[in-house]
């Protein structure tokens, strides 16, 4: 099947100030639209093309020799969970009580889980992914980072609830270089905790 841009969840301008009309325009319609059309363009005539998207990535993942079709198909997913990952949604910006409870308790605070956030995105270097997962094995949230393409999709005992993209594509235009001052502003912002509980739930 055809794999598609998926329609991004709000309005090109709605994340202002915060993520401007110009980054998300690139970031979506560019970066996210040339991993798309990469990833029809790698599968097309190959056993691949009638695989969904995760059934794509889980097989691509199984071998390098794969690895130009898992880095693109990977990134369709991750961007697309991404976008999700963010809201302009006052009501959609609350962290449910019991999600609250949990970070806290695997966390310490909401303040200190923010801030262990920051800090790994901070220290992934290079380009890549800060995520904040469910570990099925302890039963615990967890940050992991991941380079380039990689994804806790790929990590049985990961249930990824939310990401944030730390490519410098995602933020040169509004930060330039200053990758914690977008991370700052994403996580006291941006994120979509009601998409979180409902990744936690599924
Ligand atoms: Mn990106």
């Amino acid at each position: 099947m055809t794999i598609k841009l998926p329609e991004l969840p709000y309005a090109m301008n709605a994340l202002k100030p915060y993520i401007s009309e110009k980054t998300l325009s690139f970031h979506y319609g560019k970066h996210h639209a040339t991993y798309v059309k990469n990833t029809n363009d790698l599968i097309a005539g190959t056993p691949f093309e009638n695989k969904t998207l995760n059934e794509i990535i889980l097989t691509a993942a199984s071998d390098d020799i794969y690895a130009t079709l898992f880095n693109n198909a990977a990134q369709c997913w991750n961007h697309e969970f991404f976008w999700n990952s963010l809201t302009n949604q006052a009501e959609n910006k609350i962290i449910p009580e019991p999600l609250a409870q949990k970070l806290t308790e695997d966390f310490g605070s909401i303040d200190a889980f923010k801030a262990a956030l920051k800090k790994a995105a901070l220290a992934r270097f290079g380009s890549g992914w800060a995520w904040l997962i469910l570990d099925q094995d302890d039963n615990r949230l967890k940050i992991v980072t991941t380079g380039n393409a990689d994804t806790p999709l790929t990590r049985q005992n990961q249930k990824p609830l939310l990401c944030i993209d730390v490519w410098e594509h995602a933020y040169y235009l509004d930060y330039q270089n200053v990758r914690g001052d977008f991370l700052s502003a994403v996580i006291d912002n941006l994120l979509n905790w009601k998409f979180a509980i409902d990744n936690l739930h599924n």
